[in-house]
């Protein structure tokens, strides 16, 4: 047995064993963890599982411990993207496990490979509902939720559960994965020897998925057709890690791409190819649209609206499932994004394309004109500053540190920051994505800098930033290279709402225009700067970069800077059904 007794005067002791011969759950599951390569878990404890985590970081696991779970569960699904490995999040039961499966949904919706860890509190009287201290039904609540959720009883099990889910997190579409550990599972005893025997490496737990040679066939025929042929580049190709392919892919055949926002600098927003820049013109005029590691969703309005209807689609995905889902696809390619571009180089290889010598000439100037136009825009001095003349110097800076990663989200302030900062190395930006989730940034910020070692810059509109903002304290605790740079403009979308009933309320969009964010990076001994001027902010992001160590940037900006829904208020329901609230 175990003896889990704690010294009060020093903190925790390292769980002594009365009998050596024997090992607990909670000391087989970090084991076993390790075995599959987990270096790193994000979580918050408590009941059941503090005493696990603490195993944790005695077996040599990072453990990174947040003021709130869904922060730590963003913070794993950001591990997970970048380094292609499942990120962990440890949770207590109910309550922390509930804080943490918005993570791991928000997870599964985006295809990011991560594994939620839970303490669940004792079966049986959950199971006659007799109020046990945090019972909840966890499993059943996390399934359908999640791509893959299990639960573990029994120490001997614990090995088999921990590959199972290291494979349903990694394998095929990646996702987020719930794996339910109960309280006696954790302290049940089980003979050590034994428990070595179980321990095992899984062979090939990402295996490739090859592409059929006919829809390859199928795919280039299509493609050597084209006029006007266009690849869209998703973050499932930058997820996917095969920079050169898609680098060969682009310029062997010489056709434009678009990229969307998570994957902005797979190739460089600069790159003579790129029609980042002619968003419209692909859409209404492409005759053949490559989809790679794209999702016809939301965010490509669901290949409806301004896509031309004539147009034709290739979609290269590794989920069979996905195609056909908004828009019929003329040719799928379904296979790992590294066999099926692999296959697609190899069949184009002597096959002669028939784009027409305008079409990439035509976005080439379209795209000059609209980027200068656009640059005069960043280049106003407003003061107080609108996102506009904030983004001029934030897009200096971060451009002249291209191997920062920027974090990003807000309304305006996630789609102003991805159209002015250009990108040029790929897996740099990570944002709200599919799911446009507030509440991700300094969580993702924390995995970004623990996974890669980089520094990060997380530009956070003042709405954002409150639904994540206690845990910037998790930055200065850890010292990471963070710099958070909050855009104030007193509210959601802006700070000049009116409460309509003419009472003393605030607006439901207005906040705290005048609140100093600085004060806050203070309290946890960060380096602060309060900045009302486009030269400030300029001084003050080139500095905050180079001290490599947790600063807070407050961006006073003008309430009236932004409007509502920022690029996407044609969503709103009174946009869509065209009547007057
Ligand atoms: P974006 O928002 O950038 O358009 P999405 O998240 O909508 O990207 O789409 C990513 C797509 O990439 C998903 O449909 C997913 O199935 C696919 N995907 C992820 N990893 C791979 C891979 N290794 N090979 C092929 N497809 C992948
Ligand atoms: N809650 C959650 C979890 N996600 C959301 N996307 C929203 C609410 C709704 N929402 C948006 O879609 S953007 C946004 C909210 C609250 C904040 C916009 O304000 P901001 O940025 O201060 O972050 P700007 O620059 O003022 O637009
Ligand atoms: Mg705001």
């Amino acid at each position: 047995m175990l003896n889990t007794t704690t010294a009060p005067a020093t903190g925790f002791t390292p769980l002594q064993s009365t009998n050596p011969g024997q090992v607990t759950g909670m000391y087989i599951l970090p084991r076993a963890l390790k075995n599959i390569g987990i270096d790193t878990m994000y979580g918050l404890v408590g009941i059941p599982v503090t005493e696990f985590a603490y195993l944790c970081q005695m077996q040599g696991i990072k453990f990174v411990g947040f003021r709130h779970e869904q922060q730590a569960g963003m913070a794993a699904a950001t591990h997970g993207y970048l380094t292609g490995k499942p990120g962990v999040l440890l949770t207590v039961s109910s309550l922390g496990f509930m804080n943490g499966l918005t993570a791991t949904t928000n997870a599964t919706v985006n295809c990011y490979p991560m594994i939620q860890i839970s303490g669940s509190s004792v079966r049986e009287p959950i199971d006659l509902d007799q109020g046990t201290y945090e019972g909840l039904d966890q499993l059943n609540v996390a399934k359908g939720l999640v791509k893959a959720a299990y639960r573990v009883n029994q120490p001997q099990d614990i090995p088999v559960a921990v590959a199972r889910a290291y494979r349903a997190a990694i394998s095929g579409r990646p996702g987020g994965v719930y794996l339910d550990v109960t309280t006696p599972c954790l302290g049940a005893t089980m003979d050590k020897d034994e428990a070595a025997k179980l321990f095992f490496t899984p062979v090939d737990p990402q295996p490739p998925m090859v592409p059929s040679a006919d829809s390859v066939k199928r795919a280039v025929q299509l493609l050597a057709s084209a006029k006007r042929p266009a690849f869209v580049l998703g973050k499932g190709a930058a997820f996917a890690r095969i920079d050169d392919e898609i680098k060969q892919l682009v310029e062997t055949t010489g056709i434009p791409f678009y990229p969307m926002s998570m994957a902005k600098g797979l190739l460089p927003d600069s790159h003579p190819l790129s029609a980042i820049s002619a968003r419209s013109t692909i859409m209404e005029q492409a005759d053949v649209v490559v989809l790679v590691g794209a999702r016809l969703n939301w965010l490509l309005s669901r290949g409806q609206g301004k896509w031309n209807p004539q147009g034709k689609f290739i979609q290269l995905d590794i989920d069979p499932q996905e195609i056909d889902c908004n828009r019929p696809i003329a040719a799928p390619v379904v296979g790992d994004l590294k066999s099926s571009v692999t296959a697609l180089l190899n069949a184009l290889k002597g096959v002669t394309l028939s784009m027409d010598s305008a079409w990439v000439p035509g976005i080439q100037a379209e795209s000059k004109v609209k980027n200068a136009k656009f640059l005069q825009r960043l280049q106003v001095d407003t003061v107080p500053m609108t996102h506009w003349s904030a983004l001029g110097p934030v897009k200096k800076v971060l451009e002249s540190n291209p191997d920062v990663i920027l974090v990003n989200e807000g309304a305006n302030t996630l789609d102003d920051t991805r159209d002015a900062v250009d990108m040029s190395l790929p897996r740099h930006r990570i944002d709200c994505a599919t799911w446009a989730i507030m509440g991700m940034g300094m969580g993702s910020a924390i995995g970004a800098a623990v996974a890669t070692g980089k520094s990060v810059v997380a530009v956070e509109g003042d709405s954002a930033f409150g639904f994540s903002g206690m845990d910037f304290s998790t930055i200065c605790r850890f010292k990471l290279p963070v710099t958070v740079v909050i855009f104030n403009n007193g509210g959601i979308y802006n700070g000049i709402g009116v409460n309509p009933s003419g009472g003393t309320d605030p607006a439901p969009t207005t906040l705290d225009v005048k609140a100093r964010y600085d004060k806050l990076g203070e309290a946890f001994g960060a380096k602060t700067y309060y900045v009302t001027t486009p030269a400030d902010l300029q001084t003050a992001l080139t500095e905050a970069i180079a001290s490599k160590l947790p600063c807070l940037i407050d961006v006073q900006l003008a309430a009236d800077s932004g409007k509502e829904s920022g690029h996407i208020g044609y969503l709103n329901p009174a946009s869509l059904y065209q009547f007057t609230v």
